[in-house]
């Protein structure tokens, strides 16, 4: 017998207790407000569970205050924790899993992990070792769901070099009228031709000042559909305690980063195109004034003038 269901779906939370170099604010209280205003809205909505779609954390083995952080926060939620493991969570192998924060939270039943939940006709695709290739050998087959939700690069079009699953080319059970993606952080909605929905919400974590995660807010994705298949609904909701990107990074400084990393790379560039040298110790006096005068930082002539010492004492010898 069909029935409906509602679920909510969270994309990459990437709590952790370091403070990001990017980051003006604290970084570990921001996501566990984060956190603590989703379990919010999921408290308040008629809801069957709430989806997380991985990197709940950053790291495999965060502190306890961030590990405790969540725990108090998933502890406040009255709705069934459903979790797809991320990439972040286990250090980029699932064997990990028992040696992870969210192993811990697994174990002690704050949130449930399993391949296919039939309740909901609901399929998860952990992050693993060759993830790409085993979605596109058909693990997105293996079950009558309707959801699929994965932390993988599922994308509509080549991605960089890194391997992907092209959304169009993804192989999924008959009964399948959703994909749901984290992974890339990006939000993403697609809908492929026979009428499969590609949805990534997102990540509500910012961990990086990249365009991903620039000029936008963070949002949770709300899901109302038919077991049969016979009806999907969605929409958004955005996290009112999310502060905007000036608000939380350094955006002048990583400018700056930018600029100079640009002009360190010219700087090497020309370097490297010196054919001869005064002699003695000159070629280094001279090698300081063009950085100087190219606003290179210090740290990058000293690199660059090793190399050069190096480079020279090889000469010589
Ligand atoms: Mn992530």
């Amino acid at each position: 017998m069909s029935k409906i269901v509602r679920g909510m779906v969270v994309g990459d939370a990437h709590n952790d207790n370091r403070q990001p170099p990017a980051r003006s604010d604290d970084y570990q209280a921001a996501c566990l407000q984060e956190l603590n205003e989703v379990v919010d809205i999921a408290n308040e909505a008629n809801l069957d569970y709430v989806l997380f779609l991985g990197d709940l954390f950053h790291r495999i083995d965060p502190s306890g205050s961030c590990r405790n952080g969540v725990i108090r926060a998933l502890q406040r939620c009255n709705k069934r924790k459903l979790i797809v493991p991320g990439n972040h969570d286990v250090a980029n192998s699932l064997d990990r899993l028992m040696d992870s924060a969210l192993g811990t939270l697994i174990l002690d039943q704050h949130l449930e992990f399993k391949e296919y939940f039939d309740e909901f006709k609901l399929g998860i695709l952990p992050y693993k070792e060759g993830v790409h290739q085993d979605i596109m050998d058909g693990d997105a087959t293996r079950y009558p769901a309707v959801v699929w939700a994965a932390h993988a690069y599922i994308v509509p079009t080549k991605f960089f070099d890194a391997s992907h699953v092209i959304f169009d080319d993804m192989p999924v059970n008959p009964e399948c009228k959703l994909v749901l993606a984290g992974h890339l952080h990006l939000p993403m909605e697609v809908i492929r031709e026979d009428g499969v929905c590609l949805i990534n919400p997102g990540s509500i974590g910012r961990p990086k000042a990249s365009a991903e995660h620039l000029g936008r807010q963070p949002q949770v994705l709300m899901l109302k559909y038919n077991t049969d298949g016979s009806s999907l609904q969605h929409k958004y909701v955005p996290l009112e305690c999310s502060k905007p990107a000036e608000e939380v990074f350094f955006l002048e400084t990583v400018r700056e980063n930018r600029v100079n990393r640009k002009k360190a790379r010219e700087f090497i560039k020309q370097m490297s195109q010196v054919g001869t040298w005064v002699h003695g110790a000159d070629k280094y006096v001279s090698l300081r004034e063009s950085a100087k005068q190219k606003g290179v930082s210090d740290e990058v002539v000293t690199i660059a003038e090793t190399a050069l010492r190096e480079a020279n004492d090889r000469k010589n010898d």
